[in-house]
């Protein structure tokens, strides 16, 4: 992933499919156990969000990072960092995961070059549109569901927003967040989204590598049925 083209569309859609979150705040195991099982497990991409109450910071976020984005590597996972920009060019991350309330992604873009992964949190018409413009590679859009991962998350939005992202031509790659589930995670896929996004429902699994599977197979068939 070093290169400096823009990773095409359909290849982020593909990372897009089952898009791991978490940092050491999340687990109940240590992080690398959690990681190495959920890749054992098949997902196709991971952020590390190292954020809310007892959430590392300096040294030990950094070292967290790194051997977290080395076992990405020898996955060949890219790895995605969540809004610490600094963070992402010192570890030379495949890419970086921003919300409205961080750099915004055109600033990111021309810092980071082309080759890099842009994805940004958006929760109106209006900031998918401006995302697209400022050069993100995908959007996040959420809350789907209830979430208890994040504790400033928007209002939840359903399936809905999903639907008329792509009603009124938002074409590009898309993955849904928030309260994800195996039983509630088809309808994303059926509303447009490339992929799902999740925390709890593979970091607190009791067999991670299972969930993770899971996931695959239930995103992998709704992409089927939407055709
Ligand atoms: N952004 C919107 S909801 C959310 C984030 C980071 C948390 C998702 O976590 P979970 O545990 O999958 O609901
Ligand atoms: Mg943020």
């Amino acid at each position: 992933m070093a290169d400096n083209n823009r990773i095409s569309s359909s290849a982020i859609r593909n990372l897009l499919k089952v898009y791991f979150i978490t940092g050491s705040v999340n687990c109940r195991l240590s992080p690398t156990e959690v990681l190495s099982e959920a890749l054992a497990g098949g997902i196709t991409l991971f952020q590390f969000r190292e954020k809310g109450k007892g959430a590392l910071t300096g040294r030990g976020k950094f070292e967290l990072a790194q051997n977290l984005m080395q076992l990405c590597r020898a996955h060949g996972v890219p790895f995605i960092v969540n809004d610490d920009l600094e963070l992402a060019i010192a570890l030379d991350a495949d890419g970086i995961h921003v919300g409205q309330d961080d750099t915004p992604a055109g600033m990111i873009r021309r810092r980071l070059g082309a080759g890099k992964i842009i994805g940004v949190s958006v929760h109106t018409l209006q900031e998918a549109q401006q995302a697209t413009q400022d050069g993100a590679d995908y959007l996040g859009v959420g809350p789907v569901y209830p979430t208890s991962s994040k504790e400033d998350a928007q209002p939840v939005n359903g399936t809905r927003l999903i639907e008329d992202l792509r009603l009124q031509g938002i074409d590009i790659p898309l993955v849904g967040i928030g309260g994800i589930t195996l039983s509630n995670a088809a309808p994303i896929i059926a509303a447009g989204a490339d992929g799902i996004s999740l925390i709890s429902a593979i970091a607190q699994a009791d067999q991670i590598s299972e969930a993770a599977r899971g996931f695959v197979k239930t995103v992998e068939e709704g992409l089927r049925l939407r055709g």
